[in-house]
Order: structure tokens, then sequence, then C-alpha cells
């Protein structure tokens, strides 16, 4: 299988960030890493669209040639064709649970902090946008605050003791944002805390560059 990606951007952080959680279980995927350069545009160009039609990454190419092109498809074609050691494990309710909050991390905070980064210093060069930016940081309040509630019980990651998908959606939007220089967490402690603690496990320190 190939990935195609490229470091700095969020979606494809998260599959590398995932992939690389597994591998520190002890499960290799043998997925070959292959970066599209969106700075230059390639994901535009024949080769990629050929692989998704919408120009974007991550794009999974399964061995059969085919291609899954959205992030947390990836992440759940893993999850099944590698079941032992998943990330999303324990009863329905577990499972539903790390599934809700991974939910609410991506489309609640991560797609305005995506937003917020190109509306502030994109790296694709779009233009500043500083009342899109204010749009974005008023919006991802109340679900960074649910954030903080979560982690007000001791937790010490996003679902629990275990590292989960929500951890590696969150930390993939982070590093886009130190890129972007903005720290959009404002007075809430145990978010920092867990930023820190982490940012220093071995999967994130293999996988981060920002
Ligand atoms: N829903 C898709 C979104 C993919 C996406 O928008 N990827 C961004 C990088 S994080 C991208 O390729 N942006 C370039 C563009 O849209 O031109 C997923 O979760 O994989």
């Amino acid at each position: 299988m190939k990935l195609y990606m490229v470091p700095l951007a969020p979606n494809p952080t998260k599959v590398m960030l995932y992939i690389a959680e597994r591998a520190a279980l002890g499960v290799e995927m043998g997925i070959e890493q292959v970066v599209v350069n969106t700075v230059k545009g390639r994901h535009k160009e024949p080769a990629h669209l050929a692989r998704n039609p919408f120009g974007t990454v991550p794009v999974l190419e399964l061995d059969d040639g085919s291609f899954i092109v959205e992030s947390l498809v990836i992440v759940q074609y893993l999850e099944d064709r590698f079941p032992h050691g998943a990330l999303i494990s324990g009863t329905a309710e577990e499972r539903a649970r790390a599934r809700d909050i991974e939910r609410v991390v991506d489309l609640r905070i991560g797609v305005p902090m995506g937003a917020y980064g190109h509306a502030t210093k994109s790296p694709l060069g779009r233009p500043p946008d500083p009342e899109k930016a204010a749009q974005c940081v008023a919006a991802m309040q109340a679900p960074l605050d649910y954030l903080e509630g979560l982690l007000a019980d001791g937790r010490a990651l996003l679902t629990g003791t275990q590292v989960s998908i929500a951890d590696c959606t969150l930390q993939s939007f982070l590093q886009f944002m130190r890129f972007v220089d903005a720290d959009l967490f404002g007075e809430r402690p145990l978010l920092r805390a867990w930023d820190q603690r982490y940012r220093a496990r071995p999967a994130a320190q293999s996988v981060l560059r920002w």
C-alpha cells in the first residue's frame, strides 16, 4: 500500500500519527509514504487527480490499485484490515464514545483550525482573511471547552488512558497551528497539559516536524 501525503497538512498527519501509533503497538502495516508537494500544486496535477478526483491528500492506494480518499475512512480501513491491537476497541459503547469525540475534534475544532490557518498564513498562498479567522476562533470555543471538560476527570488522553484517533486528529491540527504561529487554547490548562503529554510520545515525535 502507498499513502500519498504531505508532512504539514493536518489530514495526512492524522493518518501518519495513526500509523505511527499502531507501529508503536507492534503493528507494521507495510505502507510506503509518498509525498505529494501541495505547495507546488502537485495535488491538482493529472497524476494525483487520477488517484483522487477532488485533488486532496491523504490518499491510500490499496494493493489492488484502488484508492481511498477520506482520511477517517483510511484509518477505519486499516483498523479493519489489521484488527489486532486496533485503536478503536472495547465495548460498543466505548467504541461509540471514542468515535464521537473524534468527530467533535475533527468537525468542530479541526475544520475551523484548518480554515484559520489558511486565513492567516496559508502555505498554499491563499489570501489573508481576518474576518474569517475571527469567525473560526469563535466557532471553536465551545468544542475546546468540551475537551477541557472531558480532561477534568483526570484522563491522560482524550478518550481515556489509551491513545485514540481523537488524539491523532487534534494533534494533526495543532501542528498546523504551530506552523502558522497560532496558540488558540486560551485559558485551558488541561488541554495544554494533554498537548505536552501527547507530543512527548515516541510515535508523535517520529511524525511531527513543527
Ligand atoms: N475530508 C478530507 C479532506 C482532505 C483535505 O482537505 N486535505 C487537505 C490537506 S489537510 C488538502 O488536500 N488541501 C488541498 C486542497 O484542498 O486544495 C479528508 O479527511 O481526507
